[in-house]
């Protein structure tokens, strides 16, 4: 054995007696000071909310291909969008010893049990997508989208497409979840500025086609050709909102004037069709930077709090030339 390989070793003893002497669980990444470890060694688990979206497929897609490439091995656990069953499937995380959970909250409240019991068992957890309302303390960190911009960004452009005159109605995500909050919120920032644009109605469609075409089908039946604008928290919902505006007799992206959040594959073929007018972009391709994330953790280097994605607009006029290079 080599000489540093016995020092480390010795540290980490040491460690070990010192943190049990203070009665507190050492904390994983101090038990591995001096041994990196590698992707081969490690046990990653991540609960996912569900397959809600076209988004969700991409972010699903790619944690699972990122983990087969760099020989990970994951345990991947889908919580058909149901909290109860997330915070289950975070549970059978802890109980099966995995290095590290990445968890992509549903919602954003109703975590500090869960959390606490991760971090009792010295399990750090990496928020993936959404955030959770916890103590900072709770999580090593956070990577995902600034969804508030995103909100921003949805305002600027329906502004400049509506030349600040709009009647929109708005298509909200899942109720209490990190991108639904901050989309409206965000939103709602920017068009204190727009006297002209005014939101006449605001309903959740759950981030999914079929729940997006029913609420805009009241929406219509409500207030008919008053609409001039569509709001959508994103794709899968303008997508649904399509239909529905279709079935009552009026042109998407003409009559009605849609803007949606994520830039995923199917509303490019919505801008090309002329049925969508701008998509902001929520990058769902985390897989590669949450298990870089992961095994720095695992190593005890330091991580930033948030690691933002980036991102991007994309409009109608170069989405033919644009589609052949998305990858969701
Ligand atoms: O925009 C939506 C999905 O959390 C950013 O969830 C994600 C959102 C995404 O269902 O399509």
């Amino acid at each position: 054995m080599k000489i540093s390989r016995i020092l480390s070793l010795c540290a980490v003893l040491l460690m070990l007696l010192e943190t049990q002497g203070c009665g507190s669980a050492p904390e994983p990444a101090m038990l591995n000071a001096g041994i990196q470890k590698t992707y081969a060694d490690v046990i990653i688990g991540f609960a996912q909310l569900g397959a809600e979206s076209e988004w969700r497929a991409a972010n699903t897609q790619s944690i699972k291909e990122t983990a087969e490439l760099l020989e990970i091995e994951l345990r991947f656990m889908d919580a058909q969008q149901k909290q109860e069953k997330q915070i289950e499937a975070v549970r059978k995380l802890i109980i099966q010893k995995v290095d590290v959970i990445g968890l992509s909250p549903i919602v954003e409240t109703g975590w500090d049990e869960v959390f606490q019991e991760a971090k009792d068992a010295g399990i750090p957890i990496i928020l993936v997508d959404r955030r959770a309302a916890v103590a900072e303390d709770m999580y090593v960190a956070y990577l995902g989208s600034d969804f508030l911009e995103e909100g921003r960004n949805a305002a600027r452009v329906m502004a400049q497409l509506m030349n600040g005159q709009a009647k929109i109605v708005e298509l909200v995500g899942t109720i209490n979840s990190a991108p639904a909050n901050d989309r409206y919120e965000g939103f709602r920032e920017v068009l204190k500025d727009y006297p002209g644009m005014e939101i006449i109605a605001s309903e959740s469609g759950d981030f999914t086609r079929a729940r997006g075409k029913e609420v805009m089908e009241t929406f219509l039946n409500e207030h008919g050709s008053t609409i001039t604008a569509v709001y959508a928290h994103n794709d899968d919902m303008a997508l649904g909102a399509i239909t529905a505006i279709e079935e009552h007799g009026l042109k998407p992206g003409v009559d009605i004037k849609i803007v949606s959040v994520d830039a995923a594959r199917v509303a490019f073929e919505a801008m090309i069709a002329g049925k969508l007018n701008a998509t902001i972009e929520c990058n769902p391709l985390l897989g590669p930077q949450f298990f870089e994330l992961a095994l720095k953790v695992i190593n005890g280097e330091s991580v930033p709090k948030w690691v933002p994605s980036e991102e991007s607009i994309f409009f109608p006029d170069n989405a033919a030339e644009i589609l052949p290079t998305r990858k969701y």
